[in-house]
Parts: C-alpha cells; sequence; structure tokens
C-alpha cells in the first residue's frame, strides 16, 4: 500500500485496541499513533543505514498467476529476508518474551515496523514474483499510465504524495479523508459485514515461529492473499491488460481492498494486544 492505505490499516487498529495495548502504543511511540508511525517504514527502505529492510516489504511466491497460485514459506521464503520472517523478527525486538527488554528506541521502531508490515502482507500483490509483483505490467487508471502495482498501492486509494494522482476510493468517497475511510471499515467490521471479524485472527501468536525463524501467522496472512490476488488482481488482469482499470477493474477490486485494509487492521490490533499481555 501506499501512505495512505498504511495509515487507514492503522487507524482501523488504533480505534479497536484494548486499553492495555493503547498503553503500551502510546508509551513506545510517546504519543503518536499507529495511523501516524505506519508509512514511515517506506520512507527509509531505499538508502541510508536502513536499506537491508527493502526485501522485508514483500515475499515472492515462484507460482504462475492465475493459472497456478500458491505461497510455499520453504520456497518462497527460505532465508527470512520476507514478509513473514521480518514480522516474526520486528515481533521479537518489540515484545518481552525475550531474555531481556530492548533498549526503548528499538522497540519502537519495531513497533512501526510491525505496523507496516502486517499492511504490507495484506496487499495481494506484495505476493507474487510475477512482474515484481505488478511492477513490470504497465497498465492505465483514469486515464493516466501507472503499474498494476501502483494501482492497488495508490491508485484505488490515494496517495498523499501525488496530488495529480487517483484518489478514487477516499476522494469519491470519503471526502478525501482517510479518517473517515477507517471509520466507515470499523462500522463494517463491527457490522459483521463481512462475516465475524474474530474469523480473522490466526490461532497462532506472535511467539510461533517456524524452522526458518518465520512466523506461523504471517504465513497464513501470505497464504490468504496470494490467493486472493490470483482471481482479484491477476485474472481480471489478463483478460485485458489493455482496458482501463479505472473502470470495471475498480468496482471489482476495490471491494477486496476494503475487506483487505479491514482484516489488517483487525489483525494489526490482535497482534499487539498479544505482544502488549506479554509486557505486563
Ligand atoms: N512511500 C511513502 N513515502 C516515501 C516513499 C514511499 O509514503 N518517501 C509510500 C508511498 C508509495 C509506497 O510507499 O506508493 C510504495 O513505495 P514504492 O512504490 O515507492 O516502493
Ligand atoms: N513518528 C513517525 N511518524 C510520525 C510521527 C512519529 O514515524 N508522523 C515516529 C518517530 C518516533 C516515534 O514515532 O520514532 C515517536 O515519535 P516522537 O518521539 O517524535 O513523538
Ligand atoms: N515490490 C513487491 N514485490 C517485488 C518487488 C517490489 O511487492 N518483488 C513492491 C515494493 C514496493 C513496490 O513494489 O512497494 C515498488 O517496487 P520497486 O521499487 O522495485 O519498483
Ligand atoms: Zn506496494
Ligand atoms: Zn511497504
Amino acid at each position: 500500500w501506499g501512505a495512505a492505505g498504511h495509515a487507514v490499516v492503522g487507524l482501523v487498529a488504533q480505534t479497536l485496541l484494548p486499553p492495555g495495548a493503547a498503553r503500551l502504543v502510546g508509551e513506545l511511540l510517546s504519543g503518536s499513533t499507529l495511523g501516524d508511525v505506519a508509512a514511515w517504514a517506506d520512507t527509509v527502505k531505499r538508502k541510508g543505514p536502513l536499506a537491508y529492510t527493502f526485501d522485508y516489504h514483500f515475499a515472492d511466491a515462484h507460482d504462475d498467476p492465475p493459472r497456478d497460485c500458491n505461497f510455499d514459506d520453504a520456497r518462497d521464503c527460505p532465508t527470512g529476508a520476507c514478509l513473514v520472517g521480518a514480522i516474526a523478527n520486528y515481533t521479537r525486538q518489540a515484545g518481552c518474551t525475550g531474555p531481556r527488554l530492548l533498549p526503548r528506541a528499538q522497540r519502537a521502531q519495531a513497533l512501526k515496523f510491525i505496523v507496516h508490515f502486517l499492511g504490507d502482507i495484506a496487499q495481494p500483490l506484495h505476493l507474487f514474483l510475477r512482474g515484481r509483483g505488478g511492477n513490470d505490467q504497465k497498465v492505465v487508471f483514469d486515464g493516466m499510465p501507472m503499474s498494476l502495482h501502483a494501482v492497488w498501492d495508490t491508485g484505488m486509494q490515494r496517495d498523499v504524495r501525488a496530488a495529480g494522482r487517483p484518489e478514487k476510493r477516499i476522494r469519491s468517497d470519503f471526502g478525501g479523508s482517510k479518517d473517515s475511510y477507517a471509520a466507515h471499515l470499523v462500522a463494517q467490521i463491527r457490522a459483521a459485514a463481512w462475516g465475524d471479524a474474530s474469523a480473522w485472527i490466526s490461532p497462532f501468536g506472535p511467539d510461533d515461529t517456524n524452522a526458518r525463524g518465520n512466523s506461523l501467522a504471517a504465513i497464513e496472512w501470505a497464504v490468504e492473499a496470494n490467493a486472493i490476488g490470483c482471481w482479484a488482481a491477476w485474472a481480471p488482469y489478463d483478460a485485458d491488460p489493455a482496458q482501463d482499470f479505472g473502470a470495471a477493474y475498480y468496482r471489482d477490486a476495490v471491494r477486496v481492498v476494503d475487506h483487505q485494509i479491514a482484516r489488517a487492521g483487525v489483525r494489526l490490533a490482535d497482534w499487539i494486544s498479544r505482544i502488549a499481555a506479554a509486557c505486563r
């Protein structure tokens, strides 16, 4: 997601945090909210001392979408240098279950990575090798050239960096307000618009990892987002790569964007509340 999508994931989660978890967040972030810090990880991944985190924003399924979609942790993240490994690593750094508590600044930074990566793992195109997650598929969205990846990251929502680009969902339905969009998603969650949201919570928790050190819950989320990307992102792309993606493609895919951002917000609130429970 772009900055707006990440912020909305954070805003949804912040609203759903139980009091103990909200206290931990307030302490570590010095009063900033999950919405404030959600996009930070994208600002440090390209250059500077944290450039090694670039690969942590996605996980390349070596599958063949849309004919055959699957995410296989052993095949697709063997070294842990991808989303499902990064989520385990930063969860450990932020929490209180290790041999000793890490310095506060390191825990705060780890929390900011968690907020971001639980968003990225719900963006279906972050779970595909094909076209580097759709970056190589050059398409048109409401008359503007962009990659298929950018259609999902920003085109369908709103990129605060680029006023001239589409702000489709947030602009056309929420008056340009991320807060209104987040409030709408929270209302949908509470009304069980997608069914019981507690079913989105993995039986695996922050401490559950496999032999590669990858997060078992994150692997479930990766498998799910890859399967969704198969029919929601790739099949309608291949049906007509020359279409304007702001029309029929948008109308179908934006429902999936809502669902995935809502899922990410619910999972993030639960994840942080479980981390906080181990800190008391
Ligand atoms: N992003 C951001 N701030 C930056 C760089 C990127 O908020 N300084 C967000 C908006 C982008 C998204 O990250 O659309 C995806 O990053 P990119 O496509 O540049 O890798
Ligand atoms: N922070 C951020 N984005 C914001 C506000 C704050 O990434 N919009 C980060 C910077 C710090 C942490 O949150 O690491 C706490 O911020 P501060 O100490 O400035 O309140
Ligand atoms: N990306 C991805 N899968 C890849 C490579 C990149 O999902 N295999 C994401 C990371 C950025 C965006 O795509 O958010 C832009 O990547 P790039 O800077 O490589 O064009
Ligand atoms: Zn992206
Ligand atoms: Zn990212």
